[in-house]
């Protein structure tokens, strides 16, 4: 029996969810820090959804109140310290620019200090959840770990400043602490204004008789995406290596917008043909001739990234780390959770 004890911060994000599974899977005693919400009391949030409420041990904390964090991390005495909580969505850090960098960037400084003011420096580990968003534009095709950032917005710029508090503990106080440069994840429990999980649910939407067409941002955007169950054991594996690194996590491939959009659609059996172009363009169920997809300027970024695509070849090669889910079988289990949900049998 193992008698581990993981600490999860973010659990009830998309990642914590899967991460406490997995965790639980292999004997830990998962603790859990989550920030009071009036709208997801008596676990009317992920975590309920999976099931997991019962079986974490959830403490309540933000990551914006350094002395809550020493308070969880005093409390939970873990082993494995993993930092998922964030303000995580992109577009909503150029709203929200230094609520942003207090979660994201001061937050992972004062769980580190935490460590350090609880002399827990020698007996925790720590995994800092990075993001592919930071190298931006870049000028290296795929990205890889020594790969340039150039973070092009207060999101990522957040996260690079906990990349390298990150980097600075492992350096200074000899902390095993990694960073996991994650190229974009999803699953059947990814945020409801991510662009992926908006589009799986009109698809079920739209497969259900609901004609309402999806209006997104920009279609040309190319991202690796791959699906969190093969990334949150990536995470766990950096944490049982011998010594720490930052590790890149992705699957090499890389798809715009429009071809998640086909590939969603095509699981509910419509085919989606583009017409027109820029703000003008539409996506057409080529059966009805409705349109399925329309394009709305608010949801374009005051800066973009146009291409993102990993090299998790140090992943592969010391973890031994590769993708198990296909793209195609992520997105059918997305479009069919969204459908069992509407049809009021959640999975
Ligand atoms: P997510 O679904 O947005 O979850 C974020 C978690 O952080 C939630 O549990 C949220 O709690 C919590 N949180 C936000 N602000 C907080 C605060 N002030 N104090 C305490 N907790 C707070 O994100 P995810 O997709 O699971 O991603 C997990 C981590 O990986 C994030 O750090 C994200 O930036 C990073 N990342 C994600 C991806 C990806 O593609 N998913 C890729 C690279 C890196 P509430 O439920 O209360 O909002
Ligand atoms: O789904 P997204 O919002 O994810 P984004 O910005 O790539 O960030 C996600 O992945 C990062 C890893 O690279 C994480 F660090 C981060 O926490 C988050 O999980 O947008 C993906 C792409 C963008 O180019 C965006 O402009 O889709 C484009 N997009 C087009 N229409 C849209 C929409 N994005 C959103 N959210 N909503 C739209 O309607």
């Amino acid at each position: 029996m193992n008698s581990r004890v993981a600490l999860i911060t973010g659990i009830t994000g998309q990642d914590g969810g899967f991460l406490a599974q997995l965790l639980l899977d292999k004997g830990y005693e998962v603790h859990g820090m989550r920030r009071r919400s009036s709208s997801a009391e008596d676990g009317h949030d992920r975590l309920g959804e999976s099931g997991l409420m019962q079986r974490v041990h959830l403490h309540y904390g933000d990551m914006t109140d350094p002395a809550s964090i020493i308070r969880v991390v005093r409390d939970a005495r873990p082993d494995e310290i993993y930092n998922l909580a964030a303000q995580s969505h992109v577009k909503v850090s150029f709203e929200n620019p230094a609520y942003t960098a207090q979660v994201n960037a001061l937050g992972c400084l004062h769980l580190l200090e935490a460590i350090r003011l609880l002399d827990m420096v020698k007996s925790a580990r720590f995994y800092q959840a990075s993001t592919s968003e930071l190298y931006g534009d870049a000028d290296e095709m795929p990205q890889r770990e020594t790969t340039v950032f150039r973070p092009r917005s207060p999101y990522a710029i957040s996260k690079h400043f906990a990349l390298l508090t990150t980097i600075n503990y492992r350096e200074a106080y000899d902390l095993h602490a990694s960073n996991g440069i994650l190229f974009n994840h999803e699953g059947k429990t990814r945020g409801e204004s991510f662009v992926t999980r908006k589009i799986t649910r009109a698809a079920a939407a739209w497969s259900a008789g609901n004609r309402k067409p999806l209006a997104l941002g920009n279609l040309n955007a190319r991202r690796d995406w791959g699906d969190a169950r093969d990334y949150v054991r990536g995470m766990w594996l950096m944490l049982q290596q011998a010594a720490p690194d930052d590790y890149v996590l992705a699957t090499g491939e890389s798809r715009t917008v429009r071809q998640f959009v086909e590939a969603a659609f095509a699981t509910i059996g419509v085919q989606i043909d583009w017409r027109g172009e820029g703000a003008g363009e539409i996506g057409v169920d080529t059966r009805s001739g409705d349109a399925a997809v329309v394009v709305d300027p608010q949801f374009f970024r005051p800066a973009e990234i146009s291409h993102l695509v990993g090299d998790a070849t140090r992943a592969r090669q010391k973890l031994g780390w590769r993708p198990e889910v296909s793209f195609e079988r992520m997105v059918r289990e997305m479009v069919e959770a969204d459908v069992a949900r509407l049809r009021g049998h959640a999975r």
